[in-house]
């Protein structure tokens, strides 16, 4: 990307061999996640030029110097926030909001670029920088699998899955029995609906503005399904749960009204998890006194509360027997020079997520 608002060029770039701590990557798999195109649309600051991509998956071919997490040969799944381990997010467990990667954001760990194009530095997404066929990533953002799984599927656990599934077990903590309602289903919101489901919520309402996207979520665990765009999803959601509102809701589209809607769906004491990241300067305003005499909580949720080190593993274990239905999730292939075509489609709102096959 070399300006907002532009296609994405897909051109020869140059990239440097691995420092130390950092391995080279060939791409198997990048999936289209709409916060690249937050970026490209500029809802979202990053440095350009930068090569997008933060959902993908492949294969080590060369290490750099010191490292020991990966070998050459595994197959690994990419974490877009590669953990420091000695920053206090990560000393504290929280290596999802790891400060070193924060303070250093579309760079290497050190602050510079492997990235070259044209005497220019070109800057690294999530340190993963993945609709690329090969990538320069720290050794702590690779996640090497035991077990050889699709390329495909191991993309979407580098982003939609864990950031959905994560929000519903880890961030909100989803308990058995418990109502549900998931704002925005697109493969970051079918991914919460299926963490939902593992958490045997009894009651899992998807609201979505497509009725395409609602049919779908009832593949993924939905029970019922609201659509907001001839509906109040606040007052449907109500109805739907005996005029409680739900226990657990979620917004998964990024927007101010959308984060309202969940806050006021919820239920007494209801959990409020808003996922999605609203158009920078955005603000959603909730009742002040509704909070206290409600005891609601509002909380963010980023990459889903996990550690990818060892939650991502997780999702592969449920996937490989069978509680994660990824299979159903990955519903369109193209090549890297269909990208922009797949972001149109994913602009027109075609159901499932997309990936780019390498
Ligand atoms: N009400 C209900 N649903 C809506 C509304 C509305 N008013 N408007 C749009 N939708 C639906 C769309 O029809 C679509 O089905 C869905 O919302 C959004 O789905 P996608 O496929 O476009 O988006 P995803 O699932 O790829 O990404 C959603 C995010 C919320 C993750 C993304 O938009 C975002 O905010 N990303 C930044 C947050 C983040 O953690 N990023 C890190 C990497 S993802
Ligand atoms: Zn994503």
């Amino acid at each position: 990307m070399w300006e907002v608002g532009q296609p994405l060029d897909i051109r020869e770039v140059d990239l440097d061999e691995p420092k130390a701590g950092e391995v080279l990557v060939k791409i198997g798999s990048a999936g289209i996640c709409r916060s690249d195109r937050h970026f490209m649309h500029g809802d979202a600051p990053i440095a350009i030029p930068v090569v997008l991509g933060h959902e993908g998956a492949g294969t080590v071919v060369q290490t750099g110097p010191g490292v020991t997490l990966a070998s050459e040969g595994d197959q690994v799944i990419l974490s877009f926030v590669p953990a420091c381990g000695r920053c206090r997010s990560c000393l504290e467990g929280h290596s999802n909001l790891c400060d070193l990667h924060g303070a250093t954001g579309a760079n290497m760990l050190d602050g510079t670029t492997r990235l070259h194009a044209d005497g220019k530095d070109v800057h690294h997404m999530g340190k993963v920088a993945c609709f690329a066929e090969y990538a320069v990533i720290p050794e702590t953002g690779v996640v090497p699998l035991t077990d050889s799984i699709p390329m495909d599927k191991a993309a979407m656990i580098g982003c939609s899955v864990t950031t959905g599934v994560g929000a519903a077990i880890y961030s909100a903590e989803v308990k058995p029995g418990s109502t549900v309602a998931v704002i925005g289903c697109g493969g970051v919101g079918l991914s919460v609906i299926m963490g939902a489901a593992l958490a045997n919520a009894s009651q899992i309402i998807a609201v979505d503005i497509r009725e395409a996207q609602l049919e779908f979520a009832m593949r993924f665990g939905a029970t019922h399904t609201v659509n907001a765009a001839d509906q109040d999803p606040v007052r449907q959601v109500k109805d739907l749960t005996g005029g409680r509102g739900a226990d657990y809701t979620f917004e998964v589209f990024g927007s101010g009204d959308t984060t309202k809607a969940a806050y006021d769906m919820a239920a007494k004491r209801g959990i409020v998890t808003v996922v999605g990241i609203a158009p920078w300067g955005q603000e959603a305003s909730i009742n002040a006194v509704d909070l206290v005499r409600n005891e609601k909580t509002l909380r963010g949720s980023y990459y889903g509360s996990a550690r990818s080190r060892t939650d991502m593993p997780v999702m592969v274990d449920l996937y490989q027997s069978g509680k994660l239905n990824l299979d159903d999730l990955v519903v369109r292939h193209y090549t890297l020079d269909q990208i922009n075509e797949a972001y149109a489609d994913l602009d027109r709102g075609e159901i499932g997520r997309g990936a780019i096959m390498f």
